[in-house]
């Protein structure tokens, strides 16, 4: 054998055991192979699975959970597991990797860029994902909401804003239970509002103090203190101290049903000076848009919109 056909034959045993291996990089996806039972460290039911994970990251050794959707039972392994489709009844079992970070809020100091983090919320033993943005001046925020390209229907009923709906790294409602548990941690929290119309004109308003009350005083907003470098004009105050309404619960204070009027749920008093939740689009009927009233009117439109916190510094 020449010298070139065994660096040749050298060359393929050195490549072949990495050619099986793929990148892992999904969150929550129902898919992938059983890990080997001996890697297998506990198994307890719980009923959710993100009390499944808090108790993998409680403990030092685990690295995946399996999380059967069915049985609620919840399998911790000290081993990643291989990205391989599941058949059969195994498609019940729902993984999870390690792959993004786990912090504690996203001004973690862990929390360097912009992204997506599993959110360790110790007060109630849940995991959630969070989406962090991290500003040029090196500010960070839990993003709570975003429009940006009508990909998500916003007009839906209470549970849905309840729990949450959408994609965190796409459109998304993170959830009224989750605003309110974030908002009343025992801190203060800044509540950033930033809006872009469709000709390019991006205004923000920043609100010193934010919190939301719980489902049993239907979320009602409070929300003070406009900080003075907002470019945005005022379009919360107006709806400070009211409660949460959509169209099958009606707490607005109209005769009317404001959610029904306008095809959204939000903070309505007798309607709105602000609605981020509105129709996606610029061409819309008057006020059923994404607005922000106190700048563009009733009939200019946001195509991206967000709201994010962070504690009060
Ligand atoms: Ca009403």
């Amino acid at each position: 054998m020449t010298i070139l056909w065994r660096i040749y034959f050298l060359f393929l045993f050195l490549c072949t055991p990495t050619l099986g291996e793929k990148q892992v990089n999904t969150q929550f996806s129902p898919v992938h192979k059983k890990p080997s039972d001996s890697d297998q460290i506990f198994t307890m039911q719980t009923s959710t699975i993100s009390q499944c994970l808090y108790i993998c990251i409680q403990n030092n050794g685990c690295l995946t959970v399996l999380y059967n959707n069915i049985g609620l039972l919840c399998i911790g392994y000290e081993s990643q597991l291989e990205d391989t489709t599941l058949t059969g009844e195994e498609k019940v079992l729902r993984l999870v990797y390690k792959d993004h970070l786990i912090v504690y809020g996203c001004d973690d100091v862990r929390v360097l860029r912009q992204g997506i983090y599993l959110l360790n919320m110790t007060l109630t033993a849940e995991i959630r994902e969070v989406f962090c943005e991290v500003k040029t001046n090196g500010s960070k925020w839990l993003v709570l909401m975003r429009r940006k390209d009508g990909s998500v229907e916003f007009d839906r009923e209470w549970n849905d804003y309840k729990f949450g709906f959408g994609s965190q790294t796409g459109e998304f409602w993170s959830g009224n239970e989750l605003i309110h548990k974030l908002t009343t941690d025992g801190r203060n929290h800044t509540l950033r509002v930033e809006l872009e119309s469709y000709d390019d004109e991006f205004i923000f308003a920043v609100y010193n103090h934010f919190w939301i009350g719980p489902e049993s005083d239907n979320y009602r907003l409070h929300v003070s203190g406009l900080s003075a470098d907002s470019t945005a004009g005022d379009g919360l105050s107006n709806h400070n101290n009211m409660m949460f309404s959509t169209k099958q619960r009606d707490n607005d204070m109209s005769r009317n049903n404001c959610a029904v009027k306008y095809g959204a749920p939000w903070w309505f008093s007798t309607c709105h000076y602000s609605l981020l939740t509105g129709k996606y689009g610029s061409s819309l009927p008057h006020a059923s848009g994404i607005t922000w009233s106190k700048s563009w009117g009733y009939s200019k439109f946001a195509r991206s919109a967000a709201m994010m916190i962070r504690p009060y510094i």
